[in-house]
């Protein structure tokens, strides 16, 4: 059996942007898989493999090339449906990334079902992706916007959980937040919601990629998700909705391929999936979305997990010592974290830290990286984030660690 650190540093090579210099001759050491994953070169396969073997619009043409372009696209959806262990490929609808999926709830299932009196509840913690579209569907409705609290470590407060559910028609909310890394407590969270008669969604943009996600076992009525941090292609990403929601909801976007019959007076629409993916599809990126999934199942999502959670733990031990010189950790400690590390070191602002570092050539992201709520209730006006993935090596970590103290060494930090 290979250890997981040399098993990650096999996987490295399946990426070939890995194994490119930096402009400065560095070795690239990419720590910023929230933000997007590095591709594989099967995935990229995949794409040139699509556009030189298959490419035909889809549901159209009754020629050999169209079905086999249907057959792709549709194949992808059934594998995508497999790796979140959806009841049916039907449940899955393609969209651009998880902004839209969960912009398609707010528009559809959002403004049909919410009332002035009607309670929305999403967390402190979220992304712009999973707030903004609450706050614009409250204005729209009149339902009332809450946010269930985060404290210091950035863990969900439930202590009041129940009084905040009260009334509630929706429950929105991040699976893992990208600026703490916290792992929302779902399983105590959605049987109370159900019970209160709340339906859930849950942003899991940062979660899919990252460890096993069971839709049916969560028992989440919407999943919001994007391709691009789990090794597809940007510009594709997906929405998982229980069968009887989908069913009753009105279509989000109307055109082509949406539709059954059309009269001048009016049309009635296709069933789901296809209910909700009007116009042309972008079939190319579903296709090498699919072959995304398929590395990844192949590689086995518990052991992305297991070594994520261990990497984390190596970089909380490693950075420890920077601590004593004004390095600040943020998120919690312990099982509900996932592989992702904000901090702020000293009083250097943290574009200048991650400048520092990419003279190194270690990339993490520095900014309020699109949780703006959550950084004012903070008091932060920014962070620096690693984040880790499938093909980080304790060796990366030790390279932001050396980076961060040459950052301390320029900034006469004790
Ligand atoms: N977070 C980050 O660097 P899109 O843009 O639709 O692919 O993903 C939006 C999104 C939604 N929810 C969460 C929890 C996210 O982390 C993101 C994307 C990136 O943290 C880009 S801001």
């Amino acid at each position: 059996m290979i250890a997981a650190g040399s098993r990650a540093s096999v996987i490295a090579r399946d990426f070939p942007i890995l194994g490119r210099p930096t402009s400065r001759g560095k070795e690239l050491c990419y720590l910023d898989s929230a933000a997007t994953s590095q591709k594989p070169q099967l995935v990229i396969d995949a794409l040139v493999h699509f556009y030189t073997q298959d490419n035909a619009n889809i549901h159209r043409g009754v020629y050999e090339l169209a079905e086999r372009a249907t057959d792709a696209f549709e194949g992808a959806r059934g594998k995508v449906a497999a790796f979140v262990n959806a009841a049916e490929p039907a449940e899955i609808i393609w969209t651009r990334n998880a902004t839209e999926a969960i912009n398609l709830v707010s528009m559809t299932w959002g403004l049909q079902n919410l009332k002035p009196g009607d309670a929305i509840l999403t967390s402190q913690l979220e992304h712009h992706s999973n707030l903004v579209p609450w706050q614009l569907l409250a204005a729209k409705t009149g339902a009332e916007l809450r946010y269930l609290e985060v404290d210091a470590d950035g863990r969900h407060v439930l202590t009041d959980l129940d009084a905040k559910l009260a009334g509630c028609k929706l429950v929105a909310l991040s699976h893992v937040s990208n600026t703490l890394g916290t792992i929302a407590p779902l399983d105590v969270i959605i049987p109370r919601a159900h019970a209160a008669g709340a339906v859930v969604l849950v942003d899991g943009a940062q979660s899919v990629p990252h460890f096993p996600v069971d839709v049916q076992a969560l028992d989440v009525d919407f999943l919001a998700v994007s391709g691009h941090k789990m090794c597809g292609p940007f510009g594709i990403g997906f929405l998982y909705g229980k069968r009887a929601l989908l069913e009753a909801m009105p279509p989000f976007l109307t055109g082509g391929d949406m539709i059954r019959e059309v009269t001048y007076a009016s049309s009635t629409y296709n069933e789901i999936p296809w209910k909700f993916e009007a116009g042309t599809s972008n079939v190319g990126d579903a296709v090498a979305l699919g072959a995304a999934v398929d590395y990844l199942s192949g590689i086995g999502m518990d052991w992305v997990a297991r070594h994520e959670r261990e990497l984390t733990g190596y970089a909380l031990e490693a950075l420890a010592p920077l601590e004593r010189r004004g390095l600040a950790i943020y998120g919690p400690r312990g099982v509900d974290r996932a592989g992702v590390v904000s901090f702020n070191f000293g009083d250097i602002h943290a574009h200048d830290v991650a400048s520092i570092l990419d003279v190194e050539g270690v990339c993490v992201r520095a900014g309020h990286h699109c949780t703006m709520p959550l950084m004012e209730k903070m008091g932060w006006p920014a962070t620096a984030r690693a984040s880790f993935y499938l093909y980080n090596t304790e060796r990366d970590v030790d390279r932001l660690v050396a980076a961060l103290e040459k950052a301390a060494t320029l900034f006469k930090l004790a």
